[in-house]
């Protein structure tokens, strides 16, 4: 299966590789944020418009889930978090002449990043059955089109409602209801691609499936450790917190294939002596790990825990945890040999985090896609997990789990009951405050998603945000899957490539984003968001709305379930009107959220409860935290192949492409790039700059990712690198991750061939 690349305005042809950068951030980060801003807008919205991110009385920060600082600066954002604000306030529009000039098949052939930048969608447009062009209908008509599809369906679960992580709190939460009566659990997420592994281990260890650590944690900390994780692009103001932790005394150990910038040294454009001098050197060890190596680093680090004496905090284990001795005896037949092919270290540098460990009190594990995205993903984090209960660091100050999200407001999301598969808990406190039976049996994730709209047996999709076929696998199936349902719905800030690819009829649903005042019947609404800290506030748009025609999230599912779901008499009209009333309903029945409304009206908002953090108490089966027996798997491949990991450019906010540089990585003008080691690439006989396709191998067939170029870069050997979405062609829809059913997009077995001459 080959995919043919974009042929549209947008090219590599100007590509040009450069050194990588040795910093990360500085006054060229603060430059290029508003160079970003003002091909967006003008000097008076930009001034306007960046002045308000995460102030309190201004709105969230759309870039990502990483907490404000108690104490917030005036430029409290950072060049990423300007981009990602840029391009929801700009001043470009896709509006009804627009479509008229493109046809459907049109905008298929065009790259993501040409169409995230024609710009804002304005107003209501249908695809009609066997058209071409998308043409504006009525926000009625619409919802009257969606309510007729749907209870046309022989049965609830033929349709799935996708969201993505930006949607707020409130709409959020009236989405999965307005599902549920409906009939289905069908409720996919982005969080089934990105931290679901997270959510899946750390339930089972510690019975929250959230990070147990503040930022004052972080500040506290004797060590961190930060694994598969790239701060300096995804969570560039973490770098500033772990700048502060240093400066109280932490050390840190960065775990990664690739010695991403901000890791290795990091300039704080917030303070004078960051702009001007050399930066602080954050990383005191850097562990250049092979792609899928740390749970084999993890299991190497607890062996010398448990061989060192007196290293082990054995009041925590006997009173708090549970499985200690079959974890330690299993953990006695590890090979080191198959540590040293696992991970590519040494005994010497394992030995040297080993005594940082020893001499730590407190310490936090940090860490995002580079551990989630892999086969053993949830065994990786639980062996995490065993090797912070070993010295007791969960629930004590300055210590514990960080899974550092992605979405602003992901983890928000999911705690308003965004799940296929839900608790009982939650199920109940649903029909207790709204009176009907909601479903019980488990619905579809994204990856059961796909496979049930190519077999046909889901019909309706519908996608709160998001882009979902370029954030899924497998492209080609996922794009045959949506070309066969009956209708498509897209509620969506900015055209992307899921307006392109559609069923037999299609809906584009234009919704206001943060940046945008929110004015309803009782007047201008604010909505709430939950950081990766599980902090809980307001976020509060100023602009002037993109166009008069676009509708709040949360309008547009109150329109949709009006009309869907009438015999559940719900009073849809005034959810929309005053947004206080849905923060009422959420009160009664989400924990944690009792007296919302007066709660998140104070200046920093609320702290949801956290047992392990709070208490050390674990809700888990066995009533205490977890220790696991997690089997050693090398990851090997055949000869001539390598591990290819899928990551983010310093220019893209997932499937929105920003613009064609990688600063940090040397990369400027183009995106289809391979980052390969230079003694592989002459073990393979390739030379730096060459064209080659990317082509990976699995029992079901191989898949062609044609046409990259070829970067000699300073990777783990037997590694390599390129980007998502172009390279989402490469990864098998079945190649998911055991329990949590991830798609495996950080470690995609490849070969590199040459590509034929053009
Ligand atoms: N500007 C910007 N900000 C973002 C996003 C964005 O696209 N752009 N996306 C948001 C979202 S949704 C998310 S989930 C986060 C993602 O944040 P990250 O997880 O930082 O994103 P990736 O680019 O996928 O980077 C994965 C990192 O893990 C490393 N890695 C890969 N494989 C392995 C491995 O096997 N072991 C180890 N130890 N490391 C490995 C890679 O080299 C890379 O540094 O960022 C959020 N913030
Ligand atoms: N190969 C590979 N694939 C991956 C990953 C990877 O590392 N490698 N990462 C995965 C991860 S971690 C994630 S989270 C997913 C991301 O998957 P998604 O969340 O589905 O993708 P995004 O690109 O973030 O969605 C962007 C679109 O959201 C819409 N949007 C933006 N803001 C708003 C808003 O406020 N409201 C509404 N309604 N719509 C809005 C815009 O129309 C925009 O085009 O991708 C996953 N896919
Ligand atoms: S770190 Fe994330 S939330 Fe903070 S300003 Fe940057 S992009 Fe926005
Ligand atoms: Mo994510």
């Amino acid at each position: 299966m080959v995919t043919t690349p974009p042929a549209d305005d947008v090219d590599d042809r100007g590509l040009v590789v450069g050194p990588a950068k040795q910093y990360a951030a500085g006054i060229p980060a603060v430059l290029q944020s508003l160079r970003h801003a003002s091909r967006q807008m003008s000097a008076g919205r930009t001034l306007l418009t960046l002045a308000r991110v995460n102030q309190k009385d201004g709105f969230d920060c759309p870039g990502c889930a990483w907490p404000d600082p108690q104490h917030r600066n005036s430029a409290e954002f950072c060049e990423n978090g300007a981009k990602a604000v840029a391009e929801e306030a700009t001043q470009r529009r896709v509006d009804a002449a627009f479509f008229a000039r493109h046809s459907v098949t049109d905008l298929a052939t065009r790259s993501d990043y040409w169409l995230g930048q024609r710009g804002r969608l304005t107003e209501p447009m249908l695809l009609a059955a066997g058209r071409q062009h998308y043409e504006p209908i009525s926000w009625d008509a619409a919802f009257d089109l969606i309510a007729s599809e749907l209870a046309a369906l022989d049965d609830p679960n033929e349709a799935s409602f996708y969201t993505s992580g930006r949607t707020s709190n409130e709409a959020a939460f009236l989405y999965q209801l307005f599902v549920r009566a409906f009939g289905t659990n069908n409720l996919p997420d982005c969080s089934n691609m990105c931290h679901e592994s997270s959510g899946s281990a750390l339930v089972e260890t510690l019975g929250v499936g959230k990070g147990s650590v503040s930022l004052e944690d972080l500040y506290r900390a004797d060590l961190i450790f930060v694994v598969g994780q790239n701060p300096g692009t995804n969570h560039p103001r973490m770098l500033s917190a772990l700048q502060k932790a240093k400066a109280a005394g932490a050390a840190i150990v960065a775990v990664n294939p690739l010695p991403e910038a901000g890791l290795l040294r990091f300039k704080n454009p917030q303070k004078a002596s960051g702009i001007i001098g050399n930066g602080t050197v954050l990383a005191d060890e850097f562990a250049q790990i092979r792609i899928n190596g740390d749970l084999a680093l993890f299991q190497a680090l607890n062996r010398l825990l448990l061989e060192t004496e007196d290293a082990l905090d054995d009041d925590f284990i006997a009173e708090h945890t549970h499985g200690f001795l079959a974890f330690a005896a299993a953990n006695r037949s590890l090979d080191w040999d198959d540590v040293f092919e696992a991970t590519g270290l040494g005994r010497a540098l394992i030995e040297r985090i080993h005594q940082r460990v020893l001499a730590s009190e407190r310490i936090v594990v940090c860490w995002a896609m580079g551990l989630t995205q892999h086969k053993n993903s949830v065994p990786t984090i639980r062996e995490v997990v065993n090797f912070l209960l070993l010295r007791g660091n969960v629930g004590r100050p300055g210590a514990g789990v960080c899974p550092v999200r992605g979405h602003s407001n992901v983890q928000g999301d999911r705690t308003m009951g965004i799940y296929e598969k839900p608790a009982a808990d939650f199920l109940d406190a649903l029909a207790n405050e709204f009176g009907f039976d909601p479903p019980r049996a488990h619905g579809h994730d994204v990856v059961e998603t796909i496979r049930a709209m190519r077999d046909g047996t889901v019909k309706v999709f519908m996608g709160l945000g998001g882009n979902f076929v370029s954030a899924t696998p497998d492209t080609a199936v996922t794009e045959a899957a949506l070309r066969g349902t009956r209708l498509t719905v897209q509620i969506s800030t900015k055209l992307n490539r899921s307006h392109a690819v559609t069923g037999g009829r299609a809906l584009i649903l234009p919704t206001l984003g943060r940046t945008e005042a929110d004015l309803q019947a009782s007047g201008p609404q604010f909505v709430t968001v939950e950081d990766s800290m599980s902090a809980v506030h307001a976020s509060r748009g100023h602009l002037r709305p993109a166009s008069p025609q676009l509708r709040s999230e949360v309008a547009i599912v109150c329109g949709i379930a009006e009309r869907t779901v009438p015999g559940l008499d719900l009073p849809w009209t005034s959810f929309s009107a005053d947004y206080d009333t849905i923060r009422d309903r959420i009160s009664r029945v989400v924990p944690g959220f009792e007296g919302f409304n007066e709660r998140v009206r104070t200046a920093d908002g609320f702290v949801l409860p956290h047992g392990p953090r709070d208490a050390r108490m674990f809700p888990t089966v066995t009533g205490k935290a977890n220790f696991t027996v997690n089997p050693l798997e090398v990851l090997r491949v055949g000869p001539g192949r390598l591990l290819l990991q899928t990551l983010r450019s310093h220019d893209q906010y997932n499937t929105t492409i920003y613009g064609l540089d990688d600063r940090y990585r040397g990369i400027r003008a183009g995106r289809r790039v391979v980052f390969v080691h230079p003694s592989d690439l002459a073990a393979l006989d390739i030379a730096d700059g060459d064209q080659v396709d990317l082509i990976s191998e699995y029992a079901d067939g191989e898949r062609v990712a044609p046409g990259f170029r070829v970067v000699a870069y300073d990777t783990a050997r037997g590694c390599c690198a390129a980007y998502f979405p172009e390279t989402n062609v490469l990864v098998p829809l079945d190649n998911t991750a055991q329990i949590s059913n991830t798609p495996v997009s950080k470690s995609v077995v490849i070969r590199l061939q040459r590509s034929p001459a053009h």
